[in-house]
């Protein structure tokens, strides 16, 4: 009987394992190509895993709920519809560690849907590494193919357009990924204080927390054990970059198909800063700190199902309003629409979380470890205050806001803390009102 192994797929560099949360299908179910085999969860991604063969399920090895290496044998798929005997694992590990440029070579009774054999980050389903190993396609080759699938992920329909190119043929899945957990911890082990006991009344309602809200609770907890946090609160007089905003929200949009509110010019301000004040994008290791060379601005983003996750703006430094507006625009969306790709959560070293949309003036937010310092922003408000003027003090409308800047006191003092702190403001004061979008 051929048969294919269905292995626990390597879902991110540095994961080597994952947990089946629920299985779409059972033994002796006959599936075709593409069907959603099961959803494996991460402490960074979930997703939902796809057949690459048609064929029958005769072996599940591991029940929902299980936490599983990658590489280990999930389930038997019979290729020809004879469903006794399921073929022991035979995945080869070793093999899955190649890196060569070698032709790509056959998937048969042993194939997996193992990613490792790999030059890059990539995944290719043995779908794709079939089609490039009838087609003498090499590792080189597929890396250099543009993956439209999530990711960059190569899918069948563009190793055939590349084949198209150089005259070839074949077929592939697409591995749908959600990523719907906050950034990962660093890891720093701590030990777990034991929580008081809570007596549960009549009339309580108790709610099981989810996966995901579990996993926030943690990184929470192992937060506050790992830094000392303090905050310092900052008050920024915005009037001119909300006039300037209001201005020229509409023509904005119109030139460049993204909405613009204040989030990217705070994030702009913050990376302007933080290159400016480059201990604070750090991270600490130990006795050592690492001052990051990337500015990587993470935003907190409220998911519909109420949960959090904080995707990265990489290199905001780099980037002019537009490009981070529209970076924060698909971020954010990704986000809400569980779109996100792994690589959208990864490699923060600072963290902006904006409460002010919910109408809350200032905070204390928890670092997202392993950063050293995080903003909140507040609502922005008209409010009277005192200006001077050249003939004297005079009491005006202004737009006000406050800045909350939490950060890790094992290496950021006040006088830092502060001096970055009223630096972001500095920069938001003093935006140009005659910027040209
Ligand atoms: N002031 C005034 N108006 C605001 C502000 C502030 N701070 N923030 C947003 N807005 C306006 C914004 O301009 C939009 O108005 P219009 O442009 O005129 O249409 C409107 O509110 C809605 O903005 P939206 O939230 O949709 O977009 P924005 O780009 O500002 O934010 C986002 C994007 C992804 C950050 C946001 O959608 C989001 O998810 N915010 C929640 C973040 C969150 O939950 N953080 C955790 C808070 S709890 O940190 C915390 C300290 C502890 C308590």
């Amino acid at each position: 009987m051929a048969s294919f192994n269905i292995v626990m797929p390597k879902l991110g560099e540095s994961i080597q394992e994952g947990t089946i949360t629920k299985w779409f299908v059972k033994e002796g179910d006959t599936i075709e190509e593409d069907d959603m085999l099961f959803e494996v969860a991460t402490d960074k991604v979930d997703s939902e895993i796809p057949s690459p063969v048609d064929g029958v399920i005769t072996k599940i090895n591991y029940p929902e709920d299980s936490l599983v290496a990658v590489g280990e044998v999930l389930a038997v798929v019979s290729l020809d519809g004879e469903v006794e005997a399921p073929v022991a694992d035979t995945a080869s590990k070793d093999e899955a560690a190649k890196t060569d440029d070698t032709p790509v070579k056959a998937e048969t009774a042993d194939s997996s849907v193992d990613d490792s054999r790999k030059l890059s980050n990539r995944f290719y389903s043995p779908l794709v590494k079939t089609i490039a190993k009838e087609e003498n396609v090499s590792l080189n080759e597929l890396e250099s193919i543009e993956g439209s699938g999530v990711g960059g992920r190569v899918q069948k329909k563009d190793i055939m357009a590349y084949l198209d190119n150089r005259g070839g043929s074949s077929a592939q899945p697409e591995q749908k990924q959600v990523v719907s957990a906050p950034a990962a911890p660093a890891a720093p082990v701590v030990e777990k204080k034991a929580a008081p006991p809570v007596s549960v009344g009549a009339g309580d309602t108790v709610v099981e927390m989810d996966r995901i809200r579990k996993l926030i609770a943690d990184h929470m907890v192992m937060s506050k054990q790992v830094s000392p946090h303090v905050t310092s609160v900052v008050e920024a007089d915005v009037t001119e970059l909300v006039i300037w905003r209001n201005k020229n929200k509409d023509a904005f949009q119109k030139k460049y198909g993204d909405k613009i509110t204040f989030m990217p010019i705070f994030t702009e301000a913050v990376a302007a800063a933080l290159a400016e004040f480059p201990m604070v994008n750090s991270s600490v290791n130990g006795d050592k700190i690492i001052m990051k060379k990337d500015i990587n601005v993470g935003i907190a983003v409220a998911k519909p199902d109420g949960n959090l996750i904080v995707p990265v703006i990489k290199n905001a430094e780099q980037r002019n309003l537009v490009g981070i507006t529209k970076e924060l625009n698909r971020l954010a969306d990704a986000a809400r629409n569980n779109k996100l790709d792994p690589s959208d959560i990864q490699g923060g070293t600072f963290t902006v979380t904006n409460f002010g949309s919910f109408g809350n003036i200032i905070g204390t937010p928890i670092i997202n470890q392993p950063q050293v310092a995080i903003l909140a922003t507040g609502i922005i408000e008209k409010k009277p205050a005192v200006l001077e003027t050249p003939s004297g003090d005079v009491i005006a409308i202004r737009h006000k806001m406050y800045l909350s800047l939490s950060y890790d006191h094992r290496i950021i003092d006040g006088a830092l803390g502060g001096a970055f702190l009223r630096r972001i403001a500095d920069h938001l004061e003093q935006f140009d009102i005659n910027r040209a979008i």
